[in-house]
């Protein structure tokens, strides 16, 4: 089932002069082809969770940061109360994202066309194939999907927030759940029991680890500690290998880590993590990649923001190409720290970043950066 890189074509550029021209008909792609066959085994999935009780704290920025790109958008701190829920305490995975994509193979409920994965109906992407940038490793071979070598426990990269929302809800029908989003306007129902994102402020919260007296600038303190995360020069030893950069997801557990058992590009035969796990137990809410969140990135959201469980705008704020976009939380590994002499401050737990801003060449930059984790309530 393991496919090797060096056997599959290699059109990276070919995938980024594309990636333009694919975002403009974001939402818009319509096709007939679809796959199918009567092979539908349903799947087991158990995901790893942590129940985050029921509370409040007050939401937003309490260091008096102010982000070059977006400023003021962490502010005003306002009380936010919210009903107890459940969040996956990893970043899911290519493993993980493979099953739902092999699964909705089989079913006819996707497609391949352009080296991109849609719904076999038509609409927007959900993800991107090893096939169409050399970042993205789940690869498609015309007959199933498979994952580049040691590449399976790491965060799933390239996936639209569309393609994060439906497998949520593949997610919630393999574990006889209700699906939370409705397949074509993706609006979440929230009074349903299935997975979905997590709001923007069940994220905050999540990734607060129950730390709001005093309130911290980050998940386990007010500095950085590079053993226990992975952010640009953390110094971990992926970080001399191809993008993406990416560490397995809860590799800062506090254990001394083996190249012979991970294989990582750098050298060193060892790699001693920090534990890097919150007060929850969540793991890279600080670093690894950036994770979607349910809400439209809303800039002033803030000071109109409900008390009680707020959910986010009705649609985002519009960013310079004229689109709302959804929020993404807690840094990654690829930029975030320092941009020309200033802190960006990206995996600060208050952070908030509208997908529109990935990176240098936004909005066109690779989604090599971008993950997600579920929950439910
Ligand atoms: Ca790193
Ligand atoms: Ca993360």
């Amino acid at each position: 089932m393991k496919k090797r890189w060096g056997n599959w074509p290699k059109d990276g550029r070919t995938g980024l002069i594309c990636f333009g021209l694919l975002t403009a008909v974001w939402g818009c792609v319509r096709s007939e082809a679809v796959t199918t066959t009567d092979d539908v085994t349903p799947p087991t999935v158990t995901l790893a969770e942590a129940q985050i009780p029921a509370g409040t704290f007050d939401m937003g920025d309490h260091f008096g940061f102010v982000d070059p790109s977006h400023p003021s958008d962490e502010l005003p701190i306002h009380q936010v109360t919210l009903s107890a829920f459940r969040i996956s305490k990893l970043e899911i995975t290519n493993r993980q994202f493979l099953d739902f994509l092999n699964s909705s193979l089989k079913k006819g409920a996707i497609k391949v066309q352009n080296q991109t994965v849609l719904p076999s109906g038509g609409g927007e992407i959900y993800c991107y194939t090893h096939q169409y940038a050399d970042y993205y490793s789940i690869g498609y071979d015309g007959v199933q999907f498979s994952i580049a070598d040691f590449r399976a426990d790491h965060p799933v990269v390239g996936v639209s927030w569309c393609g994060a929302a439906a497998y949520c809800n593949w997610l919630s029908e393999s574990n006889g759940l209700n699906v939370c989003y409705h397949p074509d306007s993706w609006i979440c129902d929230f009074t349903k029991n299935g997975y979905r994102l997590p709001t923007e402020a069940e994220w905050e919260y999540a990734a607060r680890g129950g730390h709001t007296d005093p309130y911290l600038n980050y998940p386990n303190g007010n500095s950085i500690d590079k053993s226990a995360v992975n952010l640009p020069e953390s110094g971990d030893p992926y970080e001399t290998g191809p993008y993406p950069q990416t560490t397995p997801v809860g590799f800062y557990d506090g254990q001394l880590k083996l190249k012979s058992v991970f294989n990582w590009p750098g050298s060193a035969p060892s790699y001693q993590t920090a534990d890097g796990k919150n007060g929850y137990g969540l793991y890279d809410m600080q670093g690894n990649v950036w994770e979607y969140v349910n809400d439209w990135y809303g800039q002033d959201y803030y000071a109109k923001s409900p008390k009680e469980n707020p959910r986010g705008p009705d649609t985002g704020f519009l960013m310079p190409d004229g689109k709302p976009y959804r929020g993404m939380r807690g840094g990654n590994w690829y930029n975030g720290l320092v941009t020309g002499g200033v802190n960006d401050g990206h995996s600060r737990v208050s952070n908030r970043n509208p997908t529109y801003y990935r990176g240098p060449q936004d909005p066109n930059h690779p989604y090599y950066h971008l993950g997600f984790r579920v929950a439910r309530n």
